[in-house]
């Protein structure tokens, strides 16, 4: 981001942009709790994989070393089978439930039981680009703590012969009540599943979040894994649920070049050739991600192979992978433009044309910064930079109609969820805001 210019601003549109860069700032000043930052204060309590990551793209515009203190505490959650967990707890909140017991984790700093989406390898070379001199030291201890994760991924997350990626949980995917799991997710009996209650609903409207009879699943798939000692091959091979995400396989597949350009600049050859092996497999991920029915990738159960039959915004998360194929993209991108046609504040999390689309809740229609933020970087890097810009202009009028919220309906561009949001910052700071222009 290039700094705020007095002499390149029209007096009429200034104010108004450094108000909101200043917000953006102060969001995650006042979100951040010690070396960890807040996704927002009262709804999440704790630090999340993925939001940490955002905001450590966010904090490198303006504070470098804190930037790199983002990812660094976000390690401690790394278990000793090298996973990263989705959630660091460190401590118990009252206002967030699932919290510490019920997950039962057994690493020595209390977390979650599952993953998220591995973004933290491109955002460390990010980092790391900015400033090599200063990012050495610290990126020669992250780089093997990156490694083990992948390779988590890579064994813990694939069943036989297949090599798109699979969650295991909802919450794995960050993308928590996706139509992309209604069909596996029927399969789950929630029958037993010891009483709670939600706290989610005390901060957000109800019709904003996922509903009683999926979170009932939800808790009942984190008895599952815990029940087994969170013993993650089993849960991959024969748990309850088991879903190849297109989200998560091509978030790896790209952090898995950011890895590898990351080796190259260590001179660490045994990773090089290593992570040839898991790229040498993307195609095949692709693949078998593919749905011919709706033009574009989506989920598929792995239990019985069944396809997602709606288009989600990570279906276009292919080029941000680096996977083309010229019939097939022609396809995809006939499905963006239908989609960008009918979104106004794109891009929708669900395909505003499927009967499941729902504009307020959640996963199943909102627009989501970060995912945006994504898909545009991956569309500008293969040329479609029309698009790419669409989506980056969408996410900037957005954020200045309604504010830093955690989503926004795609078609009133009403903010929606929690308020103050990081990651929704981060964003604005390190791609949205109009400081970021040329
Ligand atoms: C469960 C923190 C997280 C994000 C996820 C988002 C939401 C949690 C919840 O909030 O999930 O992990 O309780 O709803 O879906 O992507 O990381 O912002």
């Amino acid at each position: 981001m290039k700094l705020p210019s007095t002499e390149q601003t029209t007096p009429n549109v200034r104010p108004k942009k450094l108000d909101l860069d200043q917000r953006a700032i102060s969001i995650l000043r006042e979100n951040e709790w010690g070396d960890y930052t807040l996704p927002t204060k009262g709804l999440y309590p704790y630090q999340w994989n993925w939001d940490s990551m955002f905001v450590a793209l966010g904090f490198s515009e303006i504070d470098l070393d804190r930037a790199w203190t983002e990812v660094e505490s976000l390690f401690q959650g790394q278990w000793k089978n090298g996973m990263a967990a989705h959630i660091v707890f460190r401590r118990d909140s009252p206002s967030y439930f699932p919290g510490p017991k019920i997950w039962g984790g057994t690493h020595e700093v209390p977390t979650s039981g599952c993953s998220q989406p591995p973004v933290a390898a491109t955002i460390v070379r990010d980092l790391y680009e900015k400033d090599p001199v200063q990012g050495k030291k610290r990126l020669l201890d992250l780089f093997p703590r990156l490694m083990r994760w992948h390779r988590w991924f890579h064994t813990m997350r694939v069943i036989s012969g297949g090599a798109a990626i699979a969650v295991t949980h909802p919450w794995e995917s960050g993308r928590d009540n996706s139509p992309d799991w209604d069909e596996a997710l029927d399969d789950v009996d929630p029958s037993g599943v010891t009483p709670y209650t939600r706290k989610d609903l005390g901060h957000v409207d109800a019709a904003m979040r996922p509903t009683n009879a999926q979170y009932d699943r939800y808790i009942k798939l984190v008895e599952y894994g815990r029940n087994c000692g969170w013993d993650h091959a089993q849960i991959t091979r024969e748990g309850p649920f088991a879903v190849a995400d297109p989200g998560i396989t091509f978030i790896l597949m790209r952090a898995d070049r950011d890895l590898q350009a990351l080796a190259r600049y260590l001179e660490k050859e045994s990773a090089v050739h290593e992570i040839d092996t898991w790229l040498y497999r993307d195609k095949i991920a692709a693949d078998y991600l593919w749905n011919d029915d709706i033009d574009a990738y989506a989920a598929r159960n792995m239990r019985n192979g069944q396809h997602s039959d709606g288009v989600s915004s990570v279906s276009f998360l292919s080029y941000y992978a680096g996977i083309t194929k010229p019939k097939r993209d022609a396809k995809l991108q006939r499905t963006l433009n239908r989609i960008l046609s009918i979104a106004p504040y794109s891009l929708p999390s669900f395909d505003p044309e499927h009967p499941k689309f729902d504009s307020k809740r959640y996963w199943r229609g909102p627009t989501w910064a970060i995912i945006n933020y994504l898909v545009a970087r991956g569309l500008s890097e293969y040329g479609f930079e029309e698009k790419a810009n669409r989506i980056r202009l969408d996410t900037r009028r957005v954020i200045q109609k309604s504010g830093f919220y955690e989503y926004f309906d795609p078609i009133t561009g009403e903010g929606s969820g929690g308020n103050n949001f990081t990651w929704t910052a981060a964003i604005w700071l390190a791609w949205a805001s109009p400081m970021t222009d040329g």
